[in-house]
């Protein structure tokens, strides 16, 4: 693939993303028709249900696709879905070449390369290895695993901490790395976060801002344990607007120890309690995620705290960690952010730099890419 064509791709893979939060379970899928050398329509798909990305860019370009190549970062479906097969699009417009990123596994939907090139397509793809495609459209490509697709996020300061002490919250991000948290969420199924940051930060875990999810995320809590719910309640704490137990705001699932569930379902009137097994300690982190993929969660977002986040990358169980770093320094004393073996991720994108914080990704590397 020369220069322009890989520029051509990569531009379908970021118009993709603006699908996020509003696709899933579709992946996300941009395209680019260009002629000559002249890009004449771009689209994306939008909505899950909506046209695919194909039709959209095709739409754009209207008569100046005919002879053009399309750039689509997946393999043009050629079922009859909820809309027409995007195959039979590009060949009535008249396209004359096809680049496409990742291969689509659906049954049905997968195989477009091969009926484009029997309609006389010229036909350049896949260009992702399964790898790239993964990271491309993460909660996609995980869905035939017996657990979610699983996010760490971890605000840290400069001296690699979480917060002061742990029975306080330190805010560390500014505005410009919330807003970035809030568009993450709302690509997310559930938000989980540990019992000691329910105790600590009675956190609302909401998508707010300019983020408008197609499905708002379940809040899951690990069990904060006895009387919590009940002095959250009287003390009005906690039913604030959006927060745990507002009802107008998504729903919260407690995760408990099995043998203890029937009891916290008690005081936990109104609230879905998920039992988990668990031993002495807590509850087995796999186990739990696990019992979240059986109530269909795709995608995890682990907000915190410092201890289910390493007890989550203890467990081999994250699959992207999510690093935000603050320009400040937290000191002797504070709480240190769980560490992590740095030979087993690689970088997910670029860093970004948000206001005064730097984000970073990476992703956790499979058997087959750890040297
Ligand atoms: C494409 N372009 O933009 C997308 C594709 O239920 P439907 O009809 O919307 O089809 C969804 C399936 O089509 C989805 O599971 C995936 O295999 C493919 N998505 N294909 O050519 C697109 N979003
Ligand atoms: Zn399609």
């Amino acid at each position: 693939m020369d220069g322009e064509d890989a520029r051509h791709l990569d531009r379908a893979r970021v118009l993709g993303e603006r699908g996020w939060g509003r696709v899933h379970p579709n992946p996300m899928v941009g395209c680019v028709v260009v002629a000559g050398d002249e890009v004449v329509g771009e689209g994306w798909h939008r909505e899950f249900g909506g046209p695919h990305a194909e039709v959209e860019a095709l739409r754009a370009a209207g008569e100046r696709a005919r002879g053009a190549t399309a750039f689509v970062s997946l393999e043009p479906c050629r079922h009859e879905g909820k809309t027409p097969p995007c195959t039979d699009a590009l060949v009535a417009a008249g396209v004359a070449r096809v680049v496409f990123g990742a291969k689509d596994p659906g049954e049905h939907s997968g195989g477009g390369a091969g009926a484009l090139r029997e309609a006389g397509v010229r036909v350049t793809g896949p260009m992702y290895s399964d790898v790239e495609a993964r990271a491309i459209n993460p909660g996609f490509f995980h869905r035939a695993t017996d657990r979610p697709w699983t996010v760490l996020k971890l605000a840290i300061s400069l001296d690699a901490a979480v917060s002061r002490s742990a029975d306080r919250p330190t805010p560390l991000s500014g505005p410009e790395a919330w807003a970035r948290v809030h568009r993450l969420r709302s690509g997310m199924d559930a938000i989980l976060v540990g019992a000691g940051t329910v105790r600590a930060d009675a956190p609302r875990l909401t998508v707010r801002g300019d983020f408008e999810p197609r499905t708002p995320p379940i809040r899951v809590v690990v069990d904060p344990g006895d009387g919590w719910f009940r002095r959250a309640r009287a003390s009005g704490l906690a039913d604030s607007p959006g927060s745990l137990l507002d009802p107008e705001a998504p729903p919260v699932w407690v995760a408990v120890r099995e043998d203890r569930a029937e009891a916290r379902s008690q005081e936990m009137e109104g609230i879905r309690v998920l039992p988990v097994p668990g031993d002495r300690t807590g509850l087995d982190p796999r186990a739990l995620l696990c019992r979240l993929r059986e109530e269909k969660i795709d995608r995890l977002l682990c907000e915190g705290g410092a201890g289910w986040g390493r007890a989550l990358l203890d467990a081999s169980l994250v699959d992207r960690l999510i690093l935000v770093t603050a320009p400040v320094s937290l000191g002797p004393g504070a709480v240190s952010a769980p560490p992590f073996a740095e030979a087993q991720w690689r970088p997910a994108r670029d860093p970004m730099r948000l206001g005064a914080d730097i984000w970073c990704e990476w992703d956790h590397c499979d058997e087959t890419e750890v040297g």
